[in-house]
């Protein structure tokens, strides 16, 4: 039987970045032709911080566009939004009921994330934000889960609880694997290389952005921060800047770092990086230009977010009786 991926993505900006596009999204496209795919605007998971509501409904769209503008065929792909099947709240509402409070504690993203905005200003969704994921993936059954580096806790924590319902309970779910590929697991931020590249970082000068004009992107490329030296190799310890540089060329082009190291024997950083916007723009033209097309056209999107989740939906509910069937819960009869 074909085997089964899902994954997740934020509406929490007005665009996607790099980042999102070669760490994960690349690879959600890849995965349709070889696997049976589901894929999920979760937009529950973006009311863990501050809402504008007319600004998150535009996001929502916007998400949309851009995934079917990156070549997620709805044909071969079901793409839905989180808050159409309510089975993930359900099953969400379960994994808190089997997750340790110190457990969830442990969990770095949110360790990280409530550190920045204080006790007072967290929000207790941000601490069960890893049980409603896990829920996300587990209600499909699927095999793999496409993901950037920043997610393999959220995926190893959605593993135990697989597992920990299974024995408590019966096989039940099946118990998933990270898809991470290795080269592209974390793109950093071209003015901060030794952060990873965030929708919510500070400032969006190092964030390269789907649906930003290729005049700024050229822009921001132009004046990433590199390192001291001259020669254009790969060294993350001592040249972060460089070697992010060199990791977005390789991921884009196809080609190895050693190769693109070698064209640049003997130039500068400035040849490089003239290079490195021209590949970067080029490869983001057509998804912008293809995001922007479909936003004219609402309703099609709306339709095409239906029939998605029509068919999740009967997946997810599926599981989830099989759930509440094994905790002894009572069917309504
Ligand atoms: P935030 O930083 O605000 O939490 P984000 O930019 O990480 O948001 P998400 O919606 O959380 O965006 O992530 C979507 C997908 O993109 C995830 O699979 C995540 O692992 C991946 N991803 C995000 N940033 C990067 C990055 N810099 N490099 C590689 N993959 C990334
Ligand atoms: N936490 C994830 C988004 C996410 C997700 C998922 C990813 C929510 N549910 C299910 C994969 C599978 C993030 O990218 N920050």
């Amino acid at each position: 039987m074909t085997e089964r991926v899902l994954s997740g993505i934020q509406p929490t900006h007005d665009s996607f970045h790099l980042g999102n596009y070669l760490g994960a999204l690349r690879q959600w496209v890849e995965l349709q032709s070889t696997h049976d795919t589901y894929y999920c605007i979760v937009d529950l998971h973006a009311l863990t911080v501050e809402v504008d509501p007319a600004l998150l409904r535009k996001r929502i769209l916007a998400s949309a566009a851009q995934l079917l503008a990156i070549g997620i065929d709805p044909k071969k792909s079901t793409l839905f939004i989180q808050s159409h099947v309510p089975a993930h709240n359900q099953l969400g509402w379960v994994f808190e009921c089997i997750t340790g409070f110190g457990e969830a504690n442990r969990m770095t993203q949110f360790k990280d994330k409530s550190q920045k905005s204080g006790t007072d200003r967290t929000v207790v969704g941000l601490f069960t934000y890893p049980m409603l994921q896990a829920a996300d993936i587990l209600l499909y059954q699927p095999e793999l889960v496409p993901v950037g580096e920043d997610q393999r806790q959220h995926i190893e924590l959605t593993r135990d609880l697989a597992q920990r319902f299974n024995s408590r309970f019966g096989e039940v779910f099946t118990v998933p694997g990270a898809h991470i590929l290795k080269s592209t697991a974390k793109i950093m931020d071209l003015q901060e290389p030794t952060s990873k590249m965030s929708k919510s970082a500070t400032s969006l000068a190092g964030v390269i952005e789907l649906l930003d004009t290729p005049e700024a992107n050229v822009k921001k490329i132009k004046s990433a921060v590199t390192d001291t030296g001259r020669d254009v190799t790969f060294d993350e310890a001592n040249k972060p800047g460089i070697s992010n540089l060199l990791s977005i060329c390789s991921a884009i082009s196809g080609r190895t770092v050693a190769s693109i190291e070698a064209d640049y024997v003997g130039k500068g950083y400035g040849d490089f990086k003239k290079d490195v916007a021209e590949i970067v723009t080029e490869t983001l033209r057509p998804i912008r230009e293809a995001a922007l097309g479909y936003l004219h056209d609402e309703q099609a999107l709306l339709d095409i977010l239906s029939e998605g989740a029509q068919r999740a939906e009967a997946v997810a509910s599926k599981t989830l009786s099989i759930v509440y069937k094994s905790l002894g819960l009572l069917p309504r009869s």
